[in-house]
């Protein structure tokens, strides 16, 4: 398909969305996400006992696109089952991205008051996680009690660069909707710290010990584990109406370190981001990794005046290599490598898979904004076509285990962020640029629009007469 109709692409992702949705309510309403091969629920343990994170992850998606059927129906479960009172161990970092960045921007989109007073209580539980010597919060911890601890797998008792440093678009909304400036207070402590440490080669490890304050130990990577700090530096620039610098700074700081040590060029013309381990680079990058092709898009406009255009073709770049990663099933690998080679092709068979992820889509909506570069379309058509040739089954949406295999074996699992993130990015791709604009709203890393917090009151009525 050469030529995108404007009308059937939006349509037809809604029913997309309405097919994810209608199989998730049929057999796994209440839980977190829907096994749509078993046709049973999955709760799993990364939201401490917290059930719905599809209809969180939902709610905004289903209002966006106008399914008010079952947005209501997803409302009325926030009303009635939502139970914040949970016992269990969460991620900080998967609770703040889903549900409170899943229920901000409901309140946002809809001004429902039951959507800001449970975001507001569900804040106050994630406090107690910042209670320790730094203030760098642990990535674990009970909603109920408020004990916080770190991930085992953590070398050292470590903190994640990626999950401290994707709390800040959200806790400023919770001030704001509070009017307790301590969520704010609490990230703005942790850019404080990360400001005052000494950065290897001006690089940011993965690492950090919320005891002593110090790196634990020096892997980089704008994939897994880094990814999202830095999405939330230029975001969090954008989201206080371009007034904070340091933001900016931080972020165009780091954005040249990564240049200087990451950004490598493949034999075969391909730009990637490469890992970096104590100064030896790894030439492998991560589906996840894929977002920066929009990140860097969206802060090109910001950066010194003689560096925007390289922004925009590093970032057009990237999302080319992203896209192709993207064969032959038209899917992409969880991770693809550059040596011995390689070309963006995942070489171990453990790399092969692709659970629904958004990436790759999400840089292709922020970059057909940007540049109306026909491209962006085409190349999320492609996505469709494969999403529905590969992963839909009877009853839903299900990852796959290779990418590399026509005869595909589904993983048995509709990841909450598909409905959240992959098809949302797809419908904003197909849709008019004034459908959630850019100059109005802020994506958090789960794709939950949040609204850039005007400096100037009249600026902010016309932000409210343009909304949905
Ligand atoms: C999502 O939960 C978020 O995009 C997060 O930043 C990274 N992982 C998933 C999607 O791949």
């Amino acid at each position: 398909m050469t030529q995108i109709d404007r009308f059937v692409c939006p349509l037809f992702m809604l029913q997309m969305m309405k097919f994810a949705w209608d199989n998730y309510k049929r057999y796994a309403w209440g839980k977190n996400e829907l096994r749509p091969l078993t046709r049973n629920g999955h709760i799993g343990n990364m939201f401490g006992g917290l059930r719905g994170a599809s209809i969180i992850d939902s709610l905004d998606t289903l209002y966006v696109m106008g399914l008010m059927d079952e947005y209501n129906e997803a409302k009325e479960w926030v009303q009635t089952s939502l139970d914040l009172n949970s016992n269990g161990e969460a991620s900080l970092f998967e609770v703040n991205i889903r549900y409170v960045g899943g229920l901000l921007s409901a309140y946002y989109l809809t001004g429902e008051e039951l959507f800001k007073n449970k975001v507001v209580e569900l804040g106050e539980k994630l406090l107690p996680a910042f209670n320790t010597p730094t203030g760098i919060p642990r990535g674990v911890i009970n909603l109920g009690s408020g004990t916080s601890w770190s991930w085992g797998w953590a070398s050292a008792g470590s903190s994640i660069l990626a999950e401290f440093g994707t709390l800040h678009l959200e806790f400023v909304h919770l001030t704001q909707l509070s009017n307790n400036p301590i969520y704010t207070e609490k990230v703005m402590n942790i850019r404080k710290l990360l400001n005052k440490i000494e950065k290897p080669h001006g690089l940011y490890p993965n690492f950090l010990s919320p005891v002593s304050g110090n790196w634990v130990q020096h892997h980089v990577s704008i994939g897994g584990l880094g990814d999202s700090f830095y999405e939330y530096l230029i975001k969090s620039y954008l989201m206080s109406d371009k007034t904070d610098e340091d933001a900016k700074t931080t972020y165009y700081n780091a954005l040249e370190a990564i240049e200087a040590n990451l950004v490598q060029k493949s034999p075969g013309g391909l730009t990637y981001m490469a890992e970096w381990r104590g100064g030896i680079l790894d030439h492998k990058m991560g589906h996840l990794a894929c977002f920066s092709g929009g990140m860097i898009g969206i802060g090109a406009d910001d950066g010194a005046p003689e560096k925007r255009q390289h922004y925009l073709d590093l970032a057009a770049e990237i999302t080319h290599t992203c896209h192709e990663s993207y064969t032959p099933t038209k899917l992409g690998p969880e991770a693809f490598r550059f040596d011995s080679g390689a070309e963006a092709t995942a070489t171990r068979l453990s790399d092969r898979y692709y659970i629904l992820r958004p990436e790759v889509i999400e840089s292709y909506m922020y970059m057909w904004r940007l540049t109306h570069d026909p491209k962006y379309r085409e190349w999320g058509w492609e996505a469709v076509e494969a999403l529905e040739q590969h992963c839909r089954v009877d009853s839903g949406f299900s990852g796959i285990r290779d990418v590399y295999t026509t005869t595909v074996s589904h993983d048995n699992m509709q990841q909450s962020f598909f409905l959240s993130e992959t098809l949302k990015y797809l419908y904003l791709l197909f849709s008019d640029d004034d459908l959630l604009p850019l100059e109005d709203w802020v994506f958090n890393t789960e794709a939950h629009p949040l609204p850039i917090i005007r400096t100037n009151c009249l600026q902010n009525e016309a932000t409210q007469d343009k909304t949905l």
